[in-house]
């Protein structure tokens, strides 16, 4: 920890250029410094009322955070701000944890091949990130924050460092090799978009892919190692409908939590790597049923449901365990499953649509200053519950891994695009004179951005899952 904390006060030094050859400057540099650049993460305990109402709650925020992939917007319940658009895309990959035979889990490791990526700190590194919005032609405009006239850039340069070991930056060749001939395929909503279109900006410096997708998929291929990237849309990965139900009308969404989505278990077994992103759908509008029996609502209420208890974050759990499970006993997957937990949002003092912001953020959060969400830490918590039901149900050779961003991704409240979401030249930027924040995305992350980190975990996880196995094979 020393040593490690030396050698980056030297980068974090750098970057200041404050140019001192007074002694006493840069002694108070030092602190200031110090101060500045490092956090440590603790991991706070997470408080679970058990008696609390998640759906009330959420009614205001749960649609801001919920759009639909290719740009349309999602139009929220109510009829007030319906100019606010968002898309979400969210991972939710918590804690990492191996799957064993005999159902017990992994412990963290100390040595370098197995230490806990999730626990470390953010610091400031001069580098810079591993593209820029004008090397990378295909990342979506609405996280395209420089490209939209985002006035700062410190953001980019912050990277993750584990606590006992070193997270390398992404090395393209290096992930071109290791998937050589295989498939990755991410699966979830917007915010798997945000982590595919990472990763496929990053590849891009090495080498520009073919697209070969069609209007089920996307997909791109790098010849160079014939290796395959695929996403395609699944924001609950159970299956659902509009269609009529009992009591149910047409229209409102209905989500069977026991049956895994039939487009993904068509698409995904063949993949030799699945990231799973989701989370964020779950606030929205609709009915869950189990066993073909409605067993829950969201935003929807009729006498007939008053009493039932699943709610939007069991729903998740639910779905988690379902999706899960439907690959970890599949007879033909033995791949790698990524799963990246919830993606935490930043609307700060309000949701957003009720004057949350993240405006004006430019750098992450110190220790001791994040703001607990108390959804966050629930959905992270179902998402990690249904993980675990998953891997003690695990059938066949694939593996299970938790890919826990969320914690860390706390600290990057300065990571999204916030008003920065679009082109419009005369997009409102500044708060209005009675202090509220204009339309803005506290959820997406900007490219580049934190959302790289996501992929260079991944590139470690599959290091870790591929090379072992390949030493372990000689
Ligand atoms: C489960 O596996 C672990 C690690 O391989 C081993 O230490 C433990 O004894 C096993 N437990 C049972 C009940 O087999
Ligand atoms: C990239 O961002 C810069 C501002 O940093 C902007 O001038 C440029 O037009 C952007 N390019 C693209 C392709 O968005
Ligand atoms: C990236 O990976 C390639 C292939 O494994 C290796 O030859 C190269 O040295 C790596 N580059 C860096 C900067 O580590
Ligand atoms: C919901 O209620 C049923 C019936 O009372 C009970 O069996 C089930 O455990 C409850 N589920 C949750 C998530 O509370
Ligand atoms: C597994 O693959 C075999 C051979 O291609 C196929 O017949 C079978 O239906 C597959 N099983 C599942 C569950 O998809
Ligand atoms: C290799 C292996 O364990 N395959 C199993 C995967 O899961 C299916 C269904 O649960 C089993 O039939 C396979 O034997």
């Amino acid at each position: 920890m020393t040593s490690a904390y030396s050698r980056d006060y030297s980068r974090s030094s750098n970057y200041r250029r404050v140019a001192s050859s007074i002694a006493i400057l840069g002694v108070l540099l030092t602190i200031f410094v110090t101060w500045d650049s490092w956090f440590i993460l603790s991991r706070p305990n997470r408080l679970v009322p058990t008696n609390y109402i998640y759906g009330a709650n959420l009614a205001e925020d749960s649609d801001s955070v919920v759009s639909q992939e290719g740009g349309h917007v999602a139009k929220p319940d109510h009829d007030d701000e319906s100019e606010v658009e968002m898309e979400l895309e969210v991972d939710a990959s918590t804690g990492e944890t191996e799957p064993v035979r005999n159902q017990t889990e992994s412990s963290e490791g100390s040595d370098s091949s197995d230490c806990d990526l999730y626990d470390g700190q953010w610091y400031y590194d001069p580098e810079g990130p591993l593209y820029t919005n004008n090397t990378c032609p295909i990342l979506s405009q609405n996280q395209n924050c420089q490209g939209n006239g985002r006035p700062d850039k410190e953001y980019e340069n912050w990277r993750w460092k584990p606590s006992q070991c070193e997270l390398p930056r992404f090395n393209a060749t290096k992930f071109l090799e290791l998937m050589s001939g295989k498939t990755i395929t991410f699966v979830g909503d917007s915010v798997a978009r945000n982590q595919m279109e990472s990763l496929l900006c990053i590849l891009w410096q090495v080498e520009v892919p073919r697209n070969r997708g069609n209007r089920r998929m996307q997909r791109w291929f790098f010849k160079s190692n014939s290796v395959t990237i695929i996403r395609f849309w699944s924001a609950w990965l159970v299956h659902h409908t509009t269609e009529p139900f009992s009591y149910v009308p047409d229209g409102i969404t209905k989500i069977h939590l026991d049956v895994p989505d039939e487009t993904f278990m068509e698409l995904t077994p063949k993949s030799d790597v699945v990231v799973f992103s989701n989370g964020h759908w779950f606030p929205k509008r609709s009915v869950y049923l189990l066993n073909n029996e409605i067993v829950g609502t969201q935003l929807w209420n009729s006498p007939e449901n008053l009493a039932m208890n699943i709610t939007s974050t069991e729903a998740y759990e639910i779905s988690t365990e379902t999706s899960l499970t439907a690959l970890a006993t599949h007879s033909n997957y033995s791949g790698l499953t990524i799963v990246t937990s919830y993606s935490p949002d930043h609307y700060e003092n309000g949701a957003w649509n009720t004057g949350g912001s993240c405006t004006g953020k430019d750098r992450p959060l110190f220790p001791g200053q994040v703001v607990e969400h108390e959804y966050t830490n629930i959905m992270h918590d179902k998402q990690t519950a249904g993980f675990h039901q998953a891997v003690k149900k695990r059938t066949n050779e694939s593996k299970l891994k938790l890919m826990d961003i969320t914690e860390a991704f706390k600290y990057r409240h300065d990571g999204h695009p916030g008003p920065y979401r679009s082109l419009d030249p005369n997009k409102i930027t500044k708060r209005d004179p009675n202090g509220r924040p204009p339309p803005q995305d506290c959820l997406h992350w900007c490219m580049p951005g934190p959302v790289d980190t996501w992929n260079e975990l991944m590139l470690e996880l599959i290091r870790r899952e591929f090379e072992g196995n390949q030493n372990s094979a000689f």
